[in-house]
């Protein structure tokens, strides 16, 4: 949940006179809610929506939770993977923040961000491991911190609408990977749906359950690792069977679905990256939308 403000609070973190704010607020450039007792309130992911949209630079970003200095650098979307990976493998929390907050708010995609520059962070950290040439503490270290940064740009995302078709998804018993299927999630808010990612490690049985309760639209498998392909195949049958039973599209991806396995299952799509799903879902969320 994205924290409130007063709008005295966002108008010094934006730099404008707070009358001029309330106008806006009136206006509905930005959207505010009212407390019990009638007071306007402005959630924190409303106000960077509104920076984005209005290619406005925060002057306190602290007051909105971010690090001092964003908005200060001029952080180039192919350079950023590079300054993150120097910051991430040692530890700099704050500086990686900084770099994806201020590529936010220059308003590049959040899944973009996360397909461009923070996946291909990951890449060379794991290279960097299997050469030696980072220490298992440091690679791990480095995906708490990019999975923090996930976290909190999932909270920055502008609300989802009450009635935006749902997807759940996650990843299958075994596989401990959270980062994509977080991302996957990300990039699914970011379209304007209702998604939630059920996290990683999931019994085949527990995902039927979830899809036959929840009845998503879509239902998302991110598979890195698969203790047994076999098993695999066979369980995933039953998977498709409850989705398809239900209506719901599903779509996969990760880098352990080889070209072997996807020829024995079927799903609705396979994604290579983020910009797929995006790409899938805006056929079907707008399929939903008119339907509704
Ligand atoms: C972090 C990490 C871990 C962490 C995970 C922590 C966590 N909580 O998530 C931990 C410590 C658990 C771990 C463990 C291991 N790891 Co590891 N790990 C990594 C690392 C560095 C990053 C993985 C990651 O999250 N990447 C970020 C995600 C977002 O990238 P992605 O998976 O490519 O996803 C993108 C696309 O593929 C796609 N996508 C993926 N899924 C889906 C799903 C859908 C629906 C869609 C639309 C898109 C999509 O979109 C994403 C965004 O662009 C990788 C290196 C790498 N190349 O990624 C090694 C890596 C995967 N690990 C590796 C190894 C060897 C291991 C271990 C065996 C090490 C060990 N000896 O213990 C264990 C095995 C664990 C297991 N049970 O499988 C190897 C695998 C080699 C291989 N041949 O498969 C790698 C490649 C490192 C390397 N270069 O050697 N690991």
């Amino acid at each position: 949940v994205s924290p409130l403000l007063t709008p005295k609070q966002v108008a010094r973190a934006i730099g404008v006179s707070e009358s001029s704010l309330k106008r806006w607020c009136d206006k509905g450039l930005l959207e505010t809610v009212r407390t019990a007792g009638g007071h306007r309130r402005i959630a924190v992911n409303s106000v960077l929506t509104f920076l984005r949209d209005t290619s406005r630079q925060p002057v306190r970003p602290d007051l909105l939770g971010l690090p001092s200095n964003v908005g200060q650098g001029e952080f180039v979307i192919d350079r950023a993977a590079e300054l993150i990976f120097s910051a991430i493998t040692t530890g700099d929390d704050e500086r990686c923040r900084r770099i994806v907050f201020d590529l936010y708010l220059a308003g590049h995609k959040a899944f973009d961000i996360c397909d461009r520059v923070i996946t291909p962070v990951f890449a060379k950290i794991g290279d960097c491991w299997e050469c030696g040439k980072l220490q298992v503490f440091e690679e791990h270290r480095a995906s708490e911190i990019a999975l923090r940064l996930l976290y909190e740009l999932r909270t920055a995302l502008p609300r989802v609408p009450e009635d935006a078709p749902t997807a759940i998804g996650g990843t299958v018993e075994g596989d401990p990977y959270r980062a994509a299927t977080t991302m996957v999630e990300i990039a699914l808010r970011e379209q304007g749906w209702r998604a939630d990612s059920l996290g990683p490690m999931l019994p085949t049985a527990t995902l039927c359950d979830a899809i036959e309760k929840v009845r998503p639209r879509l239902f998302w498998l991110s598979a890195s690792s698969l203790q047994s392909p076999t098993e695999f195949v066979d369980q995933y049958e039953s998977l498709y069977q409850t989705a398809f039973r239900s209506g719901t599209a599903v779509v996969v991806g990760g880098r352990a679905l080889t070209e072997e396995i996807r020829q024995q299952i079927q799903y609705s799509a396979f994604c290579d990256n983020l910009r797929h799903v995006v790409a899938f879902a805006a056929t079907l969320g707008n399929a939903a939308v008119r339907s509704a």
